[in-house]
C-alpha cells in the first residue's frame, strides 16, 4: 500500500483518490493545549488567542505520531513544513529512522517542503500523480526534488505579532505593521524562511503587489493554491485578479487549518504556485 502523509500545516483533512493521513503540531498557551486535528475549532482557538495575553506556543508533531501513520504502508511519502522554521521535518526524519529499524522493508522519504500550506499541497498533489504514473520510488523521490525548485510561495499578513512571538521574524519588522490596515507581503526564501517582500496600505494594493511578484518571478499559467484565515472574500479576490490578467484556470482555494492560522493569523493569506 502506497501512503501519502504530512503535517497539519498542509491544511488538507482529506484527500480523495489516494491513502492520505496527516499529523498534527499542537497550539498551546499556559493554560490551553490544542491539537492541529480534524477535530479542532480554528475559530474559537483565535477568538481565544485574541482574548489571551500571554505568551502562545507551537509544537511539532511527536515521533510517536509519525511512526503510527506510518503504520501498515509498504511505500510512504512525507511532506513537512519547512525546516528552516519548525522542527517537524528533523522529527519525522527520526521517526522514519526507527519505523525502518523494524520495518526494513518499508520505503519511507521525506520531503522537506521548505514551505507550508499551499506549497506542501503542490508537493501532495504531485507525488500522487507520478505515483498514479506507475513510478518507481526512486524516479518519485528524483522527479519530486527537481519538481519543488519550481515553487514559490507569497503570504499576505496583516499581524507578525504571533510570527515575532515565536522568533521567526524579527520583532522589528513585526513592528512595522498592524495598524492602519499595513499588511507585509512576503516570500519563501530558499532555505526555508521567510523573507519581507514589500509593505502597503490595503487589499487593493496588496493584490497589485501580488500580481507584480508573480510577473517577476515569471509566472505564466502554472497550478495556484491558496489558504485563506477566515477572508474567503480577499482570497477569491486574489484569485479572479490572477485569472483576469494570466492563463490560468487551476487556482483552488482551501481555509487554513490550526497551525497556518496561529501563524498567518486573521485575515491572512497563503498561495502557493508553479512558475
Ligand atoms: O515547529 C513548530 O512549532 C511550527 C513552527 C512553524 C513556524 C512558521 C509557520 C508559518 C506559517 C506564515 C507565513 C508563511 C511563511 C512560510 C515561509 C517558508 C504561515
Amino acid at each position: 500500500m502506497v501512503k501519502f502523509i504530512a503535517d497539519s500545516a498542509c491544511d488538507l483533512k482529506e484527500y480523495p483518490g489516494i491513502c492520505f493521513e496527516t499529523v498534527p503540531l499542537s497550539i498551546s498557551t499556559d493554560e490551553r493545549n490544542y491539537t492541529d486535528d480534524e477535530a479542532l475549532n480554528v475559530h474559537e482557538v483565535l477568538d481565544y488567542l485574541e482574548t489571551y495575553n500571554n505568551r502562545s506556543y507551537t509544537a511539532c508533531p511527536s515521533i510517536d505520531a509519525w511512526m503510527k501513520a506510518f503504520e501498515g504502508a509498504d511505500e510512504i511519502y512525507c511532506v513537512t513544513i519547512t525546516s528552516g522554521l519548525s522542527g517537524t521535518y528533523s522529527g519525522a526524519n527520526v521517526a522514519r529512522e526507527q519505523y525502518l529499524e523494524q520495518h526494513p522493508e518499508t520505503k519511507i522519504y521525506v520531503v522537506d517542503s521548505l514551505s507550508t500550506g499551499p506549497g506542501m499541497v503542490l508537493l501532495l498533489e504531485k507525488l500522487a500523480e507520478l505515483k498514479s504514473q506507475g513510478k518507481s520510488f526512486e524516479e518519485v523521490c528524483a522527479a519530486i526534488e527537481k519538481y519543488r525548485k519550481r515553487l514559490k510561495l507569497y503570504f499576505s499578513l496583516s499581524s507578525l505579532h504571533n510570527l515575532a512571538q515565536n522568533g521567526r521574524v524579527s520583532k522589528l519588522i513585526a513592528s512595522a505593521i498592524g495598524f492602519m490596515n499595513i499588511k507585509i507581503l512576503g516570500t519563501a526564501s530558499k532555505e526555508g524562511t521567510i523573507e519581507q517582500v514589500g509593505k502597503c496600505r490595503g487589499n487593493n494594493r496588496m493584490i497589485d503587489k501580488i500580481i507584480e511578484q508573480l510577473k517577476e518571478n515569471g509566472f505564466t499559467k502554472g497550478k495556484i493554491r491558496i489558504c485563506h484565515v477566515e477572508c474567503l472574500e480577499f482570497a477569491n479576490a486574489v484569485a479572479d485578479k490572477i485569472r483576469s490578467i494570466f492563463n490560468c484556470a487551476d487556482i483552488k482555494i482551501v481555509p487554513a487549518r490550526g497551525l497556518c492560522s496561529y501563524y498567518a493569523e486573521r485575515g491572512g493569506i497563503i498561495l502557493g504556485c508553479e512558475c
